[in-house]
This record gives C-alpha cells, sequence and structure tokens, in this order.
C-alpha cells in the first residue's frame, strides 16, 4: 500500500520539472494568484501539481521558447493582465540571465489570474 504512494509523488515531481523554475527569474517565489500567501512551484502549468496537458498560457508561451527566459517571452503578457511577463517575475528590462539573482518585487503569476480578486482587462471588457 504504501509503495504506490510513493511511486505516485515520483511521477508528479517528474512531471512538473523543477529545474524549469531555475529558467526564469524568481520561479521560485510565484505566488499562488488566489492565495499570495502560498507559493506556486508549477508556474508553467494551470494547478500545482504539474502534467504535460495542464499549461497556462504562460507554460504555453515558456514552451514555444524552448523552455528558456527569452526577450520575447519576458515582454509577452501571457495571462492578459496588462503586465508583461518580466514585470510579473521581476524583471521589467528583460535583462535577466540563467543563473543570475532576479531582483525581487511584487512578484505575481505570469499564467493565471484570479478571477476572485483581479479580472483580466480582456475579460472586463466582455463583462461590460
Ligand atoms: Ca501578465
Amino acid at each position: 500500500m504504501f509503495l504506490p504512494c510513493v511511486l505516485c509523488l515520483g511521477a508528479v515531481g517528474v512531471l512538473a520539472i523543477p529545474e524549469f523554475l531555475n529558467r526564469i527569474p524568481n520561479g521560485r517565489l510565484v505566488p499562488d494568484p488566489c492565495d499570495p500567501g502560498r507559493g506556486w512551484a508549477t508556474v508553467g502549468h494551470s494547478n500545482t501539481w504539474g502534467g504535460k496537458h495542464a499549461l497556462n498560457p504562460f507554460g504555453e508561451h515558456f514552451k514555444q521558447e524552448g523552455f528558456m527566459w527569452t526577450r520575447g517571452l519576458c515582454m509577452k503578457d501571457s495571462d492578459l493582465d496588462g503586465m508583461t511577463n518580466g514585470v510579473e517575475l521581476g524583471d521589467p528590462d528583460c535583462k535577466w540571465a540563467y543563473g543570475q539573482q532576479a531582483a525581487r518585487g511584487n512578484i505575481s503569476h505570469p499564467g493565471i489570474v484570479c478571477a476572485t480578486t483581479t479580472v483580466a482587462p480582456w475579460l472586463r471588457h466582455l463583462l461590460k
């Protein structure tokens, strides 16, 4: 009974690919957009446990850029909340490079907008 649970946890860890958090600025400091006191360890996913079929818009853009932080990815606004991915991850000038210490500040999730606390501009327009 214990062994299958261990195997399940291992599979979740493999699907989330923790190394990817090192490839974006402040990747390990991204908060849960609906509960800022908690972290979101699977930044490119629509849920907190990962899975290759559950990418959020930022995860899709990260994948399109070869799973690297590029100027193009930095300048995009993946979740359409009006802030670029670079602003949300503490790299507003898109100068961060792998291995560098990123500036800290108001880090927010670049791929998910919490509908209960923030409404994306494109959604606000539809709700009018
Ligand atoms: Ca954004």
